[in-house]
């Protein structure tokens, strides 16, 4: 089975390749332009996503819409994560805002919606996983991406960040991970 991602982030590529090996994941053509997130949820953001996908390849395509949420901040900054110290700030502005935002200890939590669009038999399917943790009090490790450096998953619970586990750990519980499982799951149904 092939599916085309709708992502222009290689991160998400890489891990979704890990986490679906059984399906062929292919990267988003460079024509195909996605459409602006505005919406209000990470679901509002990954339906267009994946739908613009689906169009622009006419195959079944997938689109993950994903963030960090903290509740010091009343879930922010949510579906602006990318976003969060600016329209093109990178990895490391948007997290040295969210470390400097956030207490240590503070809670936080992983959110990924994933859309699953198929335009030959009209089949459209949501999934959403999350992973819960805390801030760390200082940015560890060189794994994974984004604000890996100072998310403590509550899982495995030995105080490592998300940017210290290996893949495989990281798969095992990360919000990508379960939303991934469960497209699995479904499809394989
Ligand atoms: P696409 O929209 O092209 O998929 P994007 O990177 O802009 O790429 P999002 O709009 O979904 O993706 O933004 C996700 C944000 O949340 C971004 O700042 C990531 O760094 C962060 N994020 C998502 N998953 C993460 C993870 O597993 N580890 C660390 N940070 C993550």
């Amino acid at each position: 089975m092939r599916l085309v991602l709708a992502t222009r982030n290689p991160h998400k590529l890489r891990e979704f390749r890990r986490l679906l090996e059984d399906v062929e994941i292919e990267p988003l053509a460079a024509a195909v332009e996605l459409p602006p997130e505005t919406g209000a949820t990470f679901a509002d953001n990954a339906w267009p996503k994946a739908r613009a996908a689906a169009r622009g390849t006419d195959g079944a395509a997938i689109a993950d819409d994903s963030g960090i949420e903290a509740d010091a901040l009343g879930g922010a900054p949510g579906v602006r994560s990318a976003r969060y110290s600016g329209a093109y700030a990178t990895d490391a502005e948007n997290l040295a805002r969210l470390r400097h935002e956030v207490p240590v200890g503070g809670r936080l939590a992983y959110v990924c919606a994933l859309a699953y669009v198929d335009p030959e038999d009209d089949r459209e399917r949501l999934f959403i996983g999350r992973c819960t943790g805390t801030m760390a009090a200082e940015a560890r490790g060189d794994r994974g991406f984004g604000y890996d450096p100072i998310f403590i998953p509550d899982e495995p619970g030995d105080g490592r960040t998300m940017a210290e586990l290996s893949d495989a750990e990281k798969d095992a519980l990360s919000h990508r991970g379960r939303a991934a499982r469960e497209l699995l799951a479904w499809l394989r149904s």
